[in-house]
C-alpha cells in the first residue's frame, strides 16, 4: 500500500497542518467509486494514529447505559453493510466564493468531494443495542480522536438521520479497510449531509437532548446571509449545514485547457444531497445557450453523485463553458456566486464555469 506521502503527493494540498487535500478534477472523474488515494482530506487538527488492539468505541444512548466495543465486537453483533455515498465538504467550490470577496478557509476548487462504498454497521443498529433515551428533539453527539484549538473534534446529527438505514459507523471504503487520514479504524458515514458531520476517528458517541456543544458544531459550519461578517456573526442565527444542496462541476477539460477546435467531450458530476439528478444543462457560451447532457445514473445509490457527459462543437476561439443541474423538486442552481456569497464560503452551488480557448 502506498504511504501517505506518496499520497499527498498525487493531490492538491492546501495545507499540511492541519493536512487538507483535493484531487485534480479530471482524476476525479476517472471513475464513478473514487479511488481512496484520490479522495479528498479535509482535516481540523492532527491526523492521529489510533492501535486497534487498545481503540475502543463508547456508546451511550442515553439510557443509562453505556456499552463499549472493539472492531471485532462491531464486527461480531450487529449485521455489515454496504451504501454508496458521496462525501462532500460544506466549503466545496468555496474558491468561486472568494472570487466575488474574501471569505475563510482553505480556497478548495470542485475536488472536496468523493464516492465511496462505505462498508460498516448501522449507527441505528449500535444505539438500539444501547438502548435508546426517550424523548423528543433528540441528537447523537460524536466526539473523535484528533484535538482541534484545544478540544476534542466532536460534531452531532438528528436521532431521526443517525436512525436512518443509510447512516454508518464505517470502518472500510471501496472495500478496504480506512485510510489513516479517512478516519481508521471507524468513522461515521452520513450520506447526504455535509462531511462535517461524519466524524472520522472515533472515540464516543451519545444520544442526548440538544445539539453538541463542540465548536465545530456550535460555531462553525452555519450559514449566515450575506450581509452578516465575522464580526457581526452570531452562530446561535446562523443555520446549521446538514443536508448538502444540489451542486455541478465540470471536471473536463480543465479551467485554462487549450483545445483544438472540434467535438470536445465535456464530462462532469452532479449530486443532490438526498434528492436526484433529474437533468443536467451545459452551455458552451456562458449559459446563453443550452444542451442537454447524457446522465450515468447509477441504481441503487440515492445518496451518491451522477456523472454527466456531453459532447459540444466549439468553434475556435475563448470559450466559458457552463454547467447547472436540476433535482427531483425541480430546483437548479443560482447563476453566480454572489447570490449565495457568505464570509464563511459555504455551499457555493452557482453554475461552475471553466474558461477554455479553442485553436
Ligand atoms: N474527527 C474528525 N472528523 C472529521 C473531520 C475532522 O477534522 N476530524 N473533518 C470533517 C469534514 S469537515 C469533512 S468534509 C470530512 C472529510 O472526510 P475525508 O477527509 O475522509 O474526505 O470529514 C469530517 N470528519
Ligand atoms: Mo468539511
Amino acid at each position: 500500500m502506498s504511504s501517505l506521502s506518496e499520497r499527498k503527493a498525487r493531490l492538491i494540498v492546501h495545507g499540511d497542518q492541519p493536512y487538507n487535500a483535493e484531487p485534480p478534477l479530471g482524476r476525479l472523474r476517472a471513475s464513478y467509486r473514487t479511488s481512496v488515494q484520490d479522495f479528498y482530506v479535509r482535516s481540523h487538527g492532527d491526523l492521529p494514529a489510533l492501535d486497534l488492539k487498545i481503540w475502543r468505541l463508547t456508546v451511550d444512548g442515553g439510557a443509562d447505559t453505556t456499552l463499549e466495543f472493539s472492531l471485532p465486537d462491531l464486527r461480531n453483533r450487529f449485521p455489515e453493510f454496504t451504501v454508496t455515498a458521496t462525501m462532500q465538504c460544506a466549503g466545496n467550490r468555496r474558491a468561486d466564493m472568494r472570487a466575488v470577496a474574501p471569505v475563510s478557509g482553505d480556497p478548495w476548487e470542485a475536488g472536496a468531494i468523493g464516492t465511496a462504498e462505505w462498508t460498516g454497521v448501522r449507527l441505528g443498529d449500535v444505539l438500539r443495542e444501547a438502548g435508546i433515551a426517550e424523548g423528543m428533539d433528540l441528537h447523537v453527539a460524536f466526539e473523535s480522536h484528533d484535538t482541534v484549538e484545544g478540544h476534542p473534534y466532536g460534531a452531532s446529527i438528528p436521532l431521526a438521520k443517525a436512525l436512518a438505514p443509510e447512516t454508518l459507523l464505517a470502518y472500510a471504503m471501496n472495500g478496504e479497510a480506512l485510510l489513516p487520514e479517512h478516519g481508521f479504524p471507524v468513522r461515521a458515514v452520513v450520506p447526504g449531509f455535509a462531511g462535517v458531520r461524519s466524524p472520522k476517528w472515533l472515540r464516543r458517541l451519545i444520544v442526548q437532548d440538544h445539539p453538541s456543544n463542540n465548536p465545530i458544531q456550535a460555531g462553525d459550519y452555519k450559514l449566515y446571509p450575506p450581509h452578516v461578517t465575522a464580526e457581526t456573526a452570531d452562530p446561535t442565527q446562523g443555520h446549521t449545514i446538514d443536508l448538502m444542496p444540489l451542486n455541478a462541476a465540470i471536471c473536463e477539460p480543465a479551467r485554462e485547457a487549450a483545445l483544438k477546435a472540434g467535438v470536445t467531450q465535456v464530462r462532469g458530476y452532479a449530486v443532490a444531497g438526498d434528492r436526484a439528478v433529474v437533468c443536467v444543462d451545459v452551455s458552451g457560451n456562458g449559459g446563453r445557450s443550452w444542451v442537454q447532457a447524457d446522465l450515468e445514473h447509477q441504481a441503487g445509490s440515492p445518496f451518491a453523485w451522477t456523472f454527466w457527459s456531453v459532447e459540444l462543437d466549439l468553434p475556435p476561439g475563448e470559450h466559458e463553458l457552463a454547467v447547472r443541474a436540476w433535482d427531483a423538486a425541480g430546483q437548479t442552481q443560482p447563476a453566480l456566486p454572489d447570490d449565495t456569497w457568505n464570509h464563511k464560503g459555504y455551499l457555493c452551488t452557482c453554475w461552475h464555469r471553466v474558461r477554455i480557448s479553442v485553436t
